[in-house]
């Protein structure tokens, strides 16, 4: 049945029809003599579309215009427009390769052990009381993405409620994640257009009327796209709503210290939900705040009620992991595990943090007060009240292909645009093709 499924959901992802009964397509004729014929075996192949946030980079790969500018997916960069690699992640990674006592052994199905209890300090606070009394079980995946799928897949094997409460809009592969998973995707209500805010009154009647039992993906903080955060009150009403219905929250938590640049802030809504005893999920990326996009590091979190369901919860996510990818790599995750664990480097890494949220906050105001000296249309105050990598600057699909078109500037057709790829050198530019998109091709 889960398979079926499955596979129905890939075909029509993939825009096939499929005949249940036999598992064959039906749109295809798969003649078995055709590739004597000189024919490939894909050749029914169609071409998919590029990822509506990664293909910006792929376009943006492609222009060799001078000015171009990159502010598709969030990736952080420095005032010259530079990838960042942490001065903390130097010396991790030097103290890593000074230590010949280190090997390449594979690591455990679940990861490396003492990456996976820092983590879940990081997350849920050195002082948790679910971490005391053991009934937490964190295993290492492949970043926030990862993490995200493999607890997706325990849910639609272990879970009684298989619908999953997504926020519109959200992170664009949230949806696929959850759907390739085995789960069922709706949504609630969450941003409201008219007032660049949270509609918070229809997240709680969404969320008020969803069947009791489904799961319900928050963004920890620095929600994206929209940059809007529920208030620490509006918190406590979600949690309370969420927990009378019996609801079970699943977390991602893939900015953690980009919001308000504090690691333990940040972190508050989700211990927020630790300290009610309450179960949950927490996927948790460090790509962004520690700058380790490529060496896909994030942990799966899954707070239980009790050490003995913990364990056994523990027992059946290695059985989701082992045949996907077996166990994790050990590098990225190695270098977390130096970094937290030595009070020093600890904090140097907050003060790198910091600085690259105070950075992503000195853009914001930069091109707040550029349009405003351009006297371009419109209230533009929403840049800086938004928090985290991304604005969300209600520029529609047209005027952002005007602006690639015109101006080389990449972004994603939401009218979305990371502000940790904006530069003091850059904002002007940007600046200009605002104000030209919404004077001339609205
Ligand atoms: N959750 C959210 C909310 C998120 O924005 C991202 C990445 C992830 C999870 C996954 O990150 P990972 O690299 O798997 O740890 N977002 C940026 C990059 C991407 O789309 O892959 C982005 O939105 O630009």
């Amino acid at each position: 049945m889960a398979s079926d499924r499955r596979i129905g959901v890939l075909a029509r992802h993939l825009g096939v029809e499929m005949d249940f009964e036999s598992h064959t397509a039906t749109a295809i004729s798969a003649s078995p003599t055709s590739g004597f014929q000189g024919n490939s075996v894909f050749s029914h192949v169609v071409r998919a579309p590029e990822d509506p946030i990664l293909g910006v980079t792929v376009a943006y790969n492609k222009d060799p215009s001078p000015v171009k500018l990159n502010l598709g997916v969030g990736a952080y960069r420095t005032d010259e427009g530079k990838p960042l690699v942490l001065n903390v992640v130097r010396k991790a990674e030097q103290q890593l390769v000074n230590d010949r006592s280190r090997v390449k052994e594979y690591l455990p199905i679940t990861g490396l052990a003492d990456f996976n209890k820092l983590s879940a300090k990081l997350i849920f606070g050195a002082d948790s009381p679910a971490i005391q009394e053991n009934r937490v079980t964190t295993v290492q995946c492949l970043s926030g993405t990862g993490s995200l799928r493999v607890g997706a897949e325990f849910l639609a094997r272990h879970y009684h409620q298989r619908t999953i409460y997504i926020p519109q809009p959200t992170w664009g592969n949230h949806p696929k994640v959850f759907t390739l998973a085995g789960l069922s995707v709706k949504t609630y209500r969450y941003y409201d257009p008219a007032t660049r805010g949270l509609n918070f009154q229809g997240l709680l009647e969404d969320l008020g009327s969803a069947p009791s039992g489904a799961i319900v993906l928050l963004h920890a903080c620095a929600h994206n796209p929209t940059g809007v955060d529920p208030t620490p009150q509006q918190w406590e009403n979600i949690r309370q709503l969420i927990r009378s219905k019996g609801l079970l929250p699943f977390f991602d938590s893939a900015y953690q210290g980009f919001a308000s640049g504090s690691l333990d802030s940040d972190a508050q809504p989700v211990r927020m939900f630790v300290a009610d005893g309450g179960e949950l999920l927490v996927a948790q990326s460090y790509a962004k705040n520690m700058g380790l996009y490529g060496e896909r590091v994030g942990a799966l979190s899954i707070v239980c009620r009790n050490a003995d369901v913990a364990g056994r919860v523990e027992s059946q996510l290695k059985l989701v992991i082992r045949p996907m990818y077996s166990n994790p790599p050990i590098h990225g995750a190695s270098i977390v595990a130096v970094i937290l664990k030595d009070r020093n480097l600890y904090n140097e890494w907050t003060i790198e943090l910091k600085a690259m949220a105070d950075r992503i906050i000195s853009m914001r105001r930069q091109l707040f007060d550029a349009l405003r000296a351009r006297g371009t249309p419109g209230d533009w105050s929403h840049i800086i009240k938004q928090i985290g990598m991304f604005t969300f600057t209600g520029l529609n699909s047209e005027q952002v292909a005007f602006m690639t078109k015109e101006y080389h500037i990449y972004m994603t057709s939401d009218g979305r645009i990371s502000m940790a790829g904006l530069s003091s050198k850059t904002v002007p530019h940007l600046a200009d093709a605002i104000h030209a998109a919404v004077t001339r091709a609205a």
